[in-house]
C-alpha cells in the first residue's frame, strides 16, 4: 500500500517543523509548498538528509507548484505571516485572508479529498475562510488551536503540581485568542478535577487563576521572547497529533476549531470545541454542558470569532 501523502502549505518555521515531525513519525511522504523559491526545496533536502541518521522511510519534496500537492491525504496550512511583538493575532487578518484565498483554491483544484488542518492566524476566522474558498466538506476542514492551548495549560499545571505532563489532562475551548476558555472543571490530574486539587491543598485558587491567565497569554509570551516570529515547535507537534488521528483513524478526542452546527447552542460557525477525529475527519462535535460562568466566557469568545468572520466578509465580498 502506498504511503499517505502529506502536503504542507507554507514552509516557514511551523512548516519545516511539521515536515521533520511527519517523517520522523513515518506518517507519510511529505510535500513542502511555499511561494518563496528555494526555501521549501532547501528544507525538504535538509530533512531528507537526516533520514539515514534518523532511519525513517519517507520521501520529501519542496515545491512552488500546487500541482505537486495533487492527491494529498492531509494538507496542513501555515501559509501567511506570523505575529511580531505588539501585534495581536487579529492584526494579521487582512494579509492572511488573501493568502487563504490562494491556498483554498490550490487545495480545491489539487487535493479535494484531503483532511485540511489550518494553523494560520487569526485561526478561527482563517479556517472559516479556507473552508469557504476551498469548498471542501466542513468535516474535512479544521483549525488547530485547542490542542496547543491545552498543551500549554497541561505543561504549566504539571510544573505547579510536580507531576508528569502525561498525567495532566486539560480542556481549552472557544476562539484561539485572548478570550479562549481554559475549562478548569474539566481539567484533571490523574482524573482528579482541578477544583478538587485546590480543596486538597495541592495549589491555591490564586495560583490556578495565574496559570489560566498564562495559558491565555501563552502565544504572546513566546512572541515576546523570540521577537522575530511566533511559537512553532508546540504548534507543529499539536497539528501532527491531529493529522495522525485522521490518518490512523484513532478516534482521538481532541479540542479543535471545528464547524459547529447545532451543538453548544451554536448555528453554523467555526470555534474551538471538543471533537472526535478519525478517518471521517471531524466525526463528532462533543456537546458538553457548560456551567453559567463557563457559558458566559464561551459566549464572549464566540462573539469575538463572529466579529472576525464579519471583518473577513467586509474585506472580501465573495465571502458575504
Ligand atoms: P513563517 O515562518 O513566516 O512561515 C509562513 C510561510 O508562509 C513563509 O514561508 C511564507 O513564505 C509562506 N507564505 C506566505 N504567503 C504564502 C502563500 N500565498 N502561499 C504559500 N505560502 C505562503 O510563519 P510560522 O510558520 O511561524 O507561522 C505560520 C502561521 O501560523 C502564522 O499565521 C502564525 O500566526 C500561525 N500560528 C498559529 C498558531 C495557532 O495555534 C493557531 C500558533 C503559532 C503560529
Amino acid at each position: 500500500m502506498a504511503r499517505p501523502k502529506i502536503a504542507l502549505i507554507g514552509a516557514g518555521q511551523i512548516g519545516g517543523t511539521l515536515a521533520h515531525l511527519a517523517v520522523i513519525k513515518e506518517l507519510g511522504d511529505v510535500v513542502l509548498f511555499d511561494i518563496t523559491e528555494g526555501v521549501p526545496q532547501g528544507k525538504a533536502l535538509d530533512i531528507a538528509e537526516s533520514g539515514p541518521v534518523e532511519g525513517f522511510d519517507a520521501t520529501l519534496k519542496g515545491s512552488n507548484d500546487y500541482a505537486d500537492i495533487a492527491g494529498a491525504d492531509v494538507c496542513i496550512v501555515t501559509a501567511g505571516v506570523p505575529r511580531k511583538p505588539g501585534m495581536s493575532r487579529d492584526d494579521l487578518l487582512g494579509i492572511n485572508l488573501k493568502v487563504m484565498k490562494a491556498v483554498g483554491e490550490g487545495i480545491k483544484a489539487n487535493a479535494p479529498d484531503a483532511f485540511v488542518i489550518c494553523i494560520t492566524n487569526p485561526l478561527d476566522a482563517m479556517v472559516w475562510a479556507l473552508r469557504e474558498f476551498s469548498g471542501l466538506p466542513h468535516e474535512k476542514v479544521v483549525g488547530m488551536a485547542g490542542v496547543l492551548d491545552s498543551a500549554r495549560f497541561r505543561h504549566f499545571l504539571s510544573l505547579e503540581f510536580g507531576v508528569s505532563m502525561r498525567d495532566v489532562t486539560a480542556f481549552v475551548l472557544g476562539g484561539h485568542g485572548d478570550t479562549m476558555v481554559p475549562l478548569v472543571r474539566y481539567s484533571t490530574v490523574g482524573g482528579i478535577p482541578l477544583p478538587d486539587l485546590v480543596e486538597m491543598g495541592w495549589t491555591s485558587q490564586e495560583n490556578l487563576d495565574a496559570i489560566v491567565q498564562r495559558t491565555r497569554d501563552g502565544g504572546a509570551e513566546i512572541v515576546g521572547l523570540l521577537k522575530t516570529g511566533s511559537a512553532f515547535y508546540a504548534p507543529a507537534a499539536s497539528a501532527i497529533e491531529m493529522a495522525e488521528a485522521y490518518l490512523k483513524d484513532q478516534k482521538r478526542l481532541l479540542p479543535a476549531a471545528a464547524w459547529v452546527d447545532g451543538q453548544l447552542g451554536l448555528k453554523g460557525m467555526y470555534v474551538g470545541v471538543p471533537t472526535v477525529i478519525g478517518a471521517g475527519g471531524i466525526e463528532r462535535v462533543v456537546n458538553i454542558k457548560l456551567g453559567r460562568d463557563e457559558q458566559a466566557m464561551f459566549d464572549k469568545s464566540v462573539e469575538a470569532v463572529r466579529g472576525l468572520v464579519d471583518a473577513c466578509k467586509n474585506i472580501d465580498s465573495t465571502l458575504a
